[in-house]
């Protein structure tokens, strides 16, 4: 029944049109489609809103059955919902791992089932890499240098420049990537984070570590918040506080989602990394693959860019999410 699948594996591309290819199949065609688990990290953010949905289309484009569990942000619940994807026996499973350790039990469970792994969107940390087929997703240090680069070049000739960092989910690979990154990047220059706590990529927690921090010092140049959900959280406080965001303190975040890239075009962020969702259709095609029995790249990059603001108001009319 699997190598059936060889054949019906339609080349598609990341960015490829939603409506294009005319594959979907769920009206009544073959039964012959591949199962897949995916644990889904929560509903946290915009950006898992647009990932969420892109996997959903793309399955039903590729004629894959989606037995979909979202775990809102909790380890245990992911836990639980792979075994329970080994359980029924599904063709492979996808999941993007909430924070990147403490995963090699339950992922030896599916390989010793014989269930192949894919890791989309965020990486785990551990020795044996042999516990999945490939990474699909963006490179998050990347991302951080990018945000420090452009905080580098915006403050040229500045002597000091205090950052406060609104931090990811503790333990996420996003999270510790894009301070890894960002440091790097900032590394021997005036630019100094005074202040990093996690906002657990909520727009409430961005807007109540924000409120914090705003308590606690008055001299903060900038935010750089590791995504627009907590950039937007950070926004409100900071007009709370009589401040306005944007001029009084620069805001730099990562998605590039629509809601951050409004307020990018409207002058309250100041810079955009991208970090692109849209990975469903990506995914689809290495399932299809990895169950099929073929290689595949350990490691699947995705690429992205940034933006400026006016950058965001040429790009806000055509973005998808
Ligand atoms: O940046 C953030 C989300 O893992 C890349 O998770 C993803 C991050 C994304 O909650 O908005």
């Amino acid at each position: 029944m699997l190598r059936r699948w060889t054949a019906a594996v339609a080349a598609v591309t990341l960015f490829g049109t939603l409506a294009a290819c005319g594959s979907d199949d769920s009206a009544g065609g073959e039964p012959d489609g591949l199962t897949m688990g995916f644990a889904q990290v929560g509903a946290e953010s915009g950006w898992r809103t647009a990932n969420t949905k892109s996997v959903r289309e793309a399955a039903q484009r590729a004629g894959v059955e989606l037995k979909f569990s979202d775990a809102q942000q909790k380890q245990e619940n992911q836990i639980k919902a792979i075994r329970s994807y080994v359980q029924q026996r599904v063709d492979v499973i996808a999941f993007s791992p909430v924070v990147e350790t403490g995963w090699d039990t339950v992922l030896l469970e599916a390989q010793r089932a014989d269930i192949p792994v894919i890791l989309t969107d965020r990486a785990i940390d551990s020795e044996d890499d042999s516990l999945y087929e490939t990474f699909l997703g963006s490179d998050f240090v990347a991302e951080g240098r990018k945000a420090g680069e452009w905080l580098l070049q915006e403050t040229e000739g500045e002597d000091s420049v205090a950052v406060v960092e609104l931090e990811g989910t503790t333990g996420a690979a996003p999270a510790i990537d894009r301070h890894t990154g960002f440091t790097e990047a900032i590394a021997g220059s005036g630019v100094e984070i005074i202040a990093s706590q996690t906002g657990d990529f909520t727009r409430s927690g961005g807007k109540q570590v924000m409120e914090a921090f705003l308590k606690a010092h008055d001299d903060i140049d900038v935010v750089y918040a590791h995504n627009d959900d907590m950039g937007l959280g950070a926004i409100e406080a900071i007009e709370a506080a009589g401040l306005t965001p944007g001029e009084d303190i620069r805001i730099i975040t990562v998605d590039a989602v629509r809601d951050g890239m409004q307020a990018l075009a409207d002058g309250k962020i100041n810079f955009i990394v991208e970090c692109n969702p849209l990975l469903g259709d990506q995914l689809m095609d290495l399932a299809e693959r990895v169950v099929a029995g073929e290689e595949v790249p350990k490691r699947v990059v995705v690429e992205e860019t940034t933006f400026t603001q006016e950058e965001a108001r040429q790009a806000l009319p055509d973005r998808q999410y």
